[in-house]
């Protein structure tokens, strides 16, 4: 069947792989099959990423994870995504 979705799928998970909170979201979406993007926020890099505007347009917490969602919706929080 084919839904339009390429083979990552149309959410994207802003993640970090030291994040225990965005770890947490990435086994729950791998447990509901739900495919997603990753687009990685350095925590330590450049005085960490998460305090960049492009990112702060995105969650405005400066934390990750984020979910950005199809439809332009962005879920904040682990707890909240998953
Ligand atoms: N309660 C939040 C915690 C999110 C959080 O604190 N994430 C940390 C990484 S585990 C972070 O982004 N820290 C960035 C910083 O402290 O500047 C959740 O569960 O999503």
């Amino acid at each position: 069947m084919d839904c339009g979705n390429d083979e990552r799928g149309n959410v994207k998970l802003y993640s970090y792989f030291r994040s225990s909170a965005a770890y947490r979201t990435r086994i729950a979406l791998n447990l509901k099959g739900i495919a997603f993007e990753t687009a990685s926020i350095h925590l330590t890099r450049n005085g960490g990423e998460q305090h960049a505007p492009e990112f702060q347009a995105v969650n405005p917490q400066k934390r990750v994870p984020a979910l950005a969602l199809d439809n332009g919706e962005v879920l904040l929080q682990s707890l909240a995504i998953m």
